[in-house]
Formats: structure tokens, C-alpha cells, sequence
């Protein structure tokens, strides 16, 4: 094991005990801020910072210290702030775990407390009234947060029929709009409910436009794509899949959460050429250094190609290496110009 790996490790199973360190450094247990409510997201803290050290990528823990401080901003916590809350874990971890796992945890919390008195306390929005298909955006948008969903529908599937490419509406409505409806619930103004909401309903537009993806020419090139285990945001990959399919890929797609056992057997019985892989949460990487290492160990699966994609990936773009992957894409037109050059023009 490298010693990154043993320091994540020891990172993870001094969790518990890191965890009651920092509420109790805080002084926090208080009726206002349940003792076990604050344990549980300083174990949430822990899980980043476990990846940041295990890949070695700062920006990881860097990027969510970040997220946190507009998250604090806009509900505040009782006694704590993102700055406070990093002192604690620095001094937990130097008390807890001296040598060689404070000396590669320290320098990520100490790169993460400089980098926030610049950093804003609020996130801007991902609509751009200048970008293509705004006004789509913004209605659409606005129907969903109205609780309107069969208008919200109806604008996509006109617009689909009105001739607008199902690339566009997926760039440029779903995309922003549902990275809009994170950053409201990140900025608390919207419920969890209704970030549900949006994001069904966004599912069951995607559904009444499958007529336009699934074509029925038949391809030799066949993907699997999927989500590793545990992760549930599955809407990223579901687009990027979706654009190969009409790009001329056979595609083969299982969702959100699937384990290594079923991806390893999905690729051999669908005989796949590329292998898509997703995460969102910075702490579901080390899953995807996993699945690909399992890839790469079985003989019925190690000549697949992996392309792998997600939030963490946009956040530190040479993590891909770091994890195993041949090729990582920020967006579905990338993806398939990358899975083109991975799998050029079909089986050997
Ligand atoms: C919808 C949503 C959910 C849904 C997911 C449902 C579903 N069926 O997919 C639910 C409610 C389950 C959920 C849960 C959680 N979520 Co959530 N969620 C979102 C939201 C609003 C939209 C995600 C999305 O579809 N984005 C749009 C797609 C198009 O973008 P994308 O995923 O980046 O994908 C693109 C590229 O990355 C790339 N790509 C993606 N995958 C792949 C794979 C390959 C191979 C390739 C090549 C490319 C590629 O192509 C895509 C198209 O361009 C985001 C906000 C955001 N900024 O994305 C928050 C967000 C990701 N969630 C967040 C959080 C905190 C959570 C929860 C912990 C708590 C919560 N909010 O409920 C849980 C954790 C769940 C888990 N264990 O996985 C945070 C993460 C913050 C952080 N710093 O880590 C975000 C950013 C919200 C925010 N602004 O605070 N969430």
C-alpha cells in the first residue's frame, strides 16, 4: 500500500473517533446542534479529505471547504464556521494521528484555510441569459420550481418538435437547469423536496424524448455506462449516453449504483468496447480506481477501454490518470470524440 493509501486509511478508520474530537473541540451539543448531527458531518468532512490525500489532488478538498463556506453562509451553523471546523480537524488529526497521516493530511487542510478568505460565500447562477436556448432554460426552470411539471414538458417536447437538436435542449436546458436547482438547494432556497422534484420530472421529459435517441441503427461499437456503487446522480451519465447512442453507439445503460460485480459482468455479456464510468461525490473515487483496477485484473474484461467522467473529474481534470482511466470527458461532445479515438471505428 502507498503511504498515501495507508494515511487515507488511517484518515477513514479514526473517522469516529476525529469526528467526536472536532464536536467536542467546537463545544458543540446543544439542543440547536444535535452532538450526533455534528459527528456525522464531521465524518462527511473526513470522507473529502480521505480522497484528497489518497489521489494526492488538493482540489478536491480544496473545492469542498469552498462549497461549504456558501453552504454555512446561507444556514448557518450554531458555533461553527468552515474555518473553525478545519482548526479542529487539523488539531484532531495532529493529536490523533502524528507521523506520517497528519503529515499528509495537514498540508491539504492548511492549502484549503488559505484558500478560503478569498473565496466568495455564494455561488453564481448557472443560467446565462446570454447562453443558447436561455429563455427555454429559464421557463422550464421556472415551471419545474412552480410545481408545473406537465408544462414543463410541454415546452421541451415543442421545442424538440419545433426542430431543436436533442443535444441542445440537453446542453443547454437540462444541464443548467439542474445544476440551478443544486446551487438553490446549496443556497437553501429551495427544499430537498423540490430539488426531488425537479429532477424526476427531468427524467420523465428525457423519457418522452427517447423516440428522438434510440433511432434503431444498429452499430458495432458497444458501451456500457454506468454509475459506481453507492452514487446516485445518474442524469450526467444518462445524457453523455444518450449522445453516443444517436452518435452511432450501441450503448448499454444500467444507471445510478451498480457494483463492481455487475459492471465486470455487464461488459462481458454485452461483449463492450468502452467502458463509461460516473461519480459525483469526491467521495465515490476511490469506487472508481476500484472498478477499474477489477477491470483491468479479470481476463474476461481487461481489454475494455475506460472513459470516466463526473464532478470530481471537472473539479481536478488530471484526477482521470490518477485513477486508471484511458480517457475522461467534460461534457457528451468530448465524450464522444474521446470514445472515438479509444475505440476508433469499431472492433479490431
Ligand atoms: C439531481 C441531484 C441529486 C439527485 C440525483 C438523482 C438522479 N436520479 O440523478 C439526488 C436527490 C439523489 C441527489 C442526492 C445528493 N446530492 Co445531489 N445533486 C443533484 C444536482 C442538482 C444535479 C445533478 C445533475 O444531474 N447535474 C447535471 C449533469 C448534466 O451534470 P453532471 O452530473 O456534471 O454531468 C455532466 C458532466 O460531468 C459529464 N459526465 C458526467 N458523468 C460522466 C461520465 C462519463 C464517462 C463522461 C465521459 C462524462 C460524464 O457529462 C455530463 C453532461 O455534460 C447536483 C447539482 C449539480 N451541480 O450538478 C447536486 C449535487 C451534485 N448534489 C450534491 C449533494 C451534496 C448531494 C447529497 C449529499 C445531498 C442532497 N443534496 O440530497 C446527496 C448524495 C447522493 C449520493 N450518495 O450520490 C452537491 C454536491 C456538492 C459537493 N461539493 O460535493 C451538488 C453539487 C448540489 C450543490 N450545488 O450543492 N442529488
Amino acid at each position: 500500500m502507498s503511504p498515501l493509501h495507508a494515511a487515507a486509511q488511517a484518515v477513514l478508520e479514526l473517522s469516529p473517533q476525529l469526528a467526536r474530537a472536532v464536536s467536542h473541540r467546537l463545544n458543540v451539543g446543544s439542543a440547536a446542534t444535535p452532538r450526533r448531527a455534528a459527528d456525522d458531518d464531521n465524518a462527511h468532512h473526513l470522507a473529502y479529505l480521505a480522497e484528497a490525500i489518497r489521489t494526492g489532488d488538493d482540489a478536491l478538498f480544496v473545492n469542498y471547504a469552498q462549497w461549504l463556506k456558501v453552504r454555512y453562509a446561507t444556514k448557518p451553523q450554531t458555533g461553527r464556521s468552515v474555518e473553525s471546523v478545519l482548526e479542529a480537524l487539523r488539531h484532531a488529526i495532529m493529536e490523533c494521528a502524528p507521523g506520517p497521516t497528519a503529515g499528509a493530511t495537514v498540508p491539504i487542510l492548511d492549502t484549503a484555510l488559505a484558500a478560503l478568505p478569498s473565496s466568495p460565500d455564494t455561488a453564481p447562477s448557472y443560467l446565462d441569459p446570454d447562453a443558447p436556448y436561455a429563455a427555454t432554460a429559464r421557463q422550464y426552470l421556472d415551471r419545474l420550481l412552480a410545481a408545473d411539471r406537465n408544462k414543463a414538458c410541454d415546452l421541451v417536447v415543442r421545442t424538440a418538435g419545433g426542430g431543436a437538436p436533442i443535444r441542445d435542449i440537453y446542453v443547454h436546458v437540462f444541464q443548467p437547469c439542474l445544476r440551478e436547482v443544486g446551487r438553490l438547494w446549496q443556497l437553501n432556497k429551495i427544499s430537498v423536496a423540490q430539488e426531488h422534484y425537479c429532477t424526476a420530472a427531468t427524467q420523465l421529459v428525457m423519457a418522452q424524448l427517447s423516440p428522438y435517441v434510440f433511432s434503431g441503427v444498429t452499430s458495432d461499437r458497444r458501451m456500457v455506462a454506468t454509475c459506481v456503487g453507492g452514487e446516485l446522480h445518474e442524469l450526467g451519465i444518462r445524457m453523455v449516453t444518450d449522445l453516443m447512442e444517436m452518435a452511432g453507439w450501441d450503448t448499454y445503460y444500467l444507471g445510478a449504483n451498480m457494483n463492481t460485480e455487475g459492471i465486470l459482468a455487464a461488459i462481458e455479456e454485452y461483449d463492450a468496447d468502452l467502458l463509461a464510468l460516473s461519480a459525483t461525490m469526491v467521495y465515490h473515487v476511490h469506487l472508481v480506481e476500484e472498478t477499474i483496477a477489477a477491470v483491468r485484473d479479470s481476463e474476461r474484461t481487461r481489454g475494455v477501454r475506460v472513459m470516466v467522467g463526473g464532478f470530481p473529474f471537472l473539479v481536478s481534470p488530471d484526477l482521470w490518470r490518477t485513477v486508471g482511466a484511458d480517457g475522461f470527458a467534460p461534457d457528451p461532445d468530448t465524450a464522444i470524440a474521446v470514445a472515438d479515438q479509444l475505440v476508433p471505428g469499431g472492433k479490431p
